[in-house]
């Protein structure tokens, strides 16, 4: 199948300021990468309390919400988009349960992850999510566009 035949979709991902201070920003890329899918925009930012705020605004009645504002904003993020078929629902495959005690063996949070305040990643949790989270995260001139080589062999 030619890939651009291809219904392709996007969803964000988040390596939190944890995953970032262990040093597993490869350890995570490494794994979105070999599954297939495409890296289309990335970049390393703290971002302010306001603005995590933003992030998780629908979390916003929750004991957890100014404790995880807090530590969203407590050092650098990578913000990222990967694109590719179902990356949406796969990411969240690929990074496991929320609380990584009930993450399974071979995920991201399971393999790295031990407590649920600190399990290093973020990923969208829908289509919807996901165009907001782009949208709030990144400007349309930071998405590139490009054809990748996974694109030409992995379909
Ligand atoms: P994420 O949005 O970060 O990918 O996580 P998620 O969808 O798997 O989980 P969600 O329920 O949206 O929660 C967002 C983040 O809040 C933190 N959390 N802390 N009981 C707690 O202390 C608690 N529960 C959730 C986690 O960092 C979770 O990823």
């Amino acid at each position: 199948q030619e890939a651009h035949a291809l219904q392709m979709e996007r969803t964000f991902i988040a390596i939190k300021p944890d995953g970032v201070q262990r040093g597993l920003i490869s350890e995570i890329i490494e794994r979105f990468e070999r599954k297939g899918f495409k890296l289309v925009a990335i970049k390393l930012v703290v971002p302010s309390k306001t603005f995590a705020q933003k992030h998780y605004h629908d979390l916003k009645e929750r004991p957890f919400f100014n404790g995880l504002c807090n530590f969203l904003s407590s050092g650098p993020v990578l913000a990222m988009v990967w694109e590719g078929e179902g990356v949406i629902t796969y990411g969240r495959k690929l990074i496991g349960a929320t609380d990584p005690q009930k993450s399974e063996p071979g995920t991201i949070r399971g393999d790295l992850a031990i407590v649920v305040g600190r399990n290093i990643i973020h990923g969208s949790d829908g289509p919807e999510t996901a165009k907001n989270e782009i949208n709030l995260w990144f400007k349309p001139e930071e998405l590139t566009n490009y054809t990748s080589n996974q694109e030409k062999w992995a379909y």
